[in-house]
């Protein structure tokens, strides 16, 4: 068993995270990975409070354990599903994409502990000041919208700079990561990329087989121009989107490129046309399993690891 301080604070039996997609972690997965004893948690993605009701509603039908909803910040449906959150009093809310302070005070005075994801040491420092339960550090091994630094490079930066509990995200989707995470002074973990092949995951089968089949270098980051570089597998849309950014496609012509390509990936399956967001460590997703079985395999291949993490120190 391995219990760390993160599992204490949020009432949860293991420190594992499931990363909240957009357009893809709704209630469904959400629930199999709390009732599993992890941390599930809802998309609200670019969606409405209605939309965001149901989904909680759904999860708390599913199962009574804790559970996050996690806030894209350049939503526009971001004040309403703030909002939300806090009338709904979700157990614990994860901020992705921005700068989440503003938000923070009505979040906490609703008894709501607040853990945003940073890519980079000032924004751990600012939101641990403004009274961030924790912070998830990712790197840009992930999937999706991603900062610089890699995940070696930023956790045990981040873990040095503040005081509260750091939970690693970014290129981990098996127990050695797991266990790597915890050396460089992590005490949880945030997975995406193997919850996307995970039963419960509703995520398009075209999705999924995608995933299966990615091996080392089958993720690309576009977007950098615009200031929002985003990693998915390269297929199709992405090679057409990084054409033409390099050829200086104007910042209206590429959004109008990448509008509604994430739903069409995971919604629709269409390789041609959609995003299929996914982190580095997609060739290492080779099975489909339950949530259940994805979050033992993550704790217990890590228990192993760490009990043979001496064999060579003397
Ligand atoms: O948010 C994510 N990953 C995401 S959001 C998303 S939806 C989307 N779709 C198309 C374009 C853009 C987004 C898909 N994947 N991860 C958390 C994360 N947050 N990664 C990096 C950051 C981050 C970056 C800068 C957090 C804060 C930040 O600070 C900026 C500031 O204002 O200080």
């Amino acid at each position: 068993m391995i219990q760390t301080p993160i599992c204490d604070a949020l009432g949860i039996e293991k420190p594992v995270f499931q990363g909240g997609m957009a357009w893809i972690a709704d209630a469904s997965l959400a629930s199999a990975v709390s009732e599993a004893g992890g941390l599930g948690i809802i998309s609200a993605m670019n969606a409405n409070a209605e939309w965001l009701r149901d989904q909680i509603h759904e999860l708390r039908e599913r199962t009574d354990k804790p559970f996050g909803v996690n806030i894209m910040l350049m939503s526009p449906f971001v004040d309403e599903v703030a909002r939300l959150v806090a009338d709904e009093r979700v157990p614990v809310v994860v901020t992705g994409a921005g700068d989440p302070r503003k938000y923070m005070s009505s979040w906490i005075d609703a008894g709501i502990k607040v853990i945003p994801v940073v890519a980079s040491v000032a924004l751990a420092r600012m939101v641990e000041r403004a009274g961030a339960t924790a912070v998830v550090a990712e790197g840009g091994e992930s999937g999706g919208h991603v900062g610089d630094s890699t995940t070696m490079t930023l956790v045990p930066q981040v873990v040095d700079a503040i005081s509260i509990p750091v939970v690693a995200a970014g290129g981990i989707a098996d127990g050695r990561g797991v266990a790597a995470a915890f050396m460089l002074g992590a005490v949880g973990v945030q997975v995406g990329t193997r919850f996307l092949v995970a039963d419960e995951c509703t995520v398009s089968e075209e999705y999924k087989e995608r995933v299966l089949k990615a091996g080392d270098i089958s993720t690309m980051v576009t977007g950098r121009s615009g200031g929002h570089p985003v990693r998915c597998l390269k297929t199709p849309f992405t090679r057409r989107f990084a054409k033409a950014e390099s050829a200086g496609a104007s910042q209206d012509e590429l959004n109008a490129m990448g509008a509604g390509s994430l739903r069409k990936a995971a919604r629709e399956g269409d390789y041609e046309n959609g995003s299929f967001m996914c982190g580095q460590i997609a060739g290492l997703v080779k099975r489909r399993q339950s949530a259940a079985e994805i979050v033992d395999d993550l704790v217990g291949g890590a228990e192993k690891v760490l009990k043979g993490a001496t064999t060579w120190v003397r």
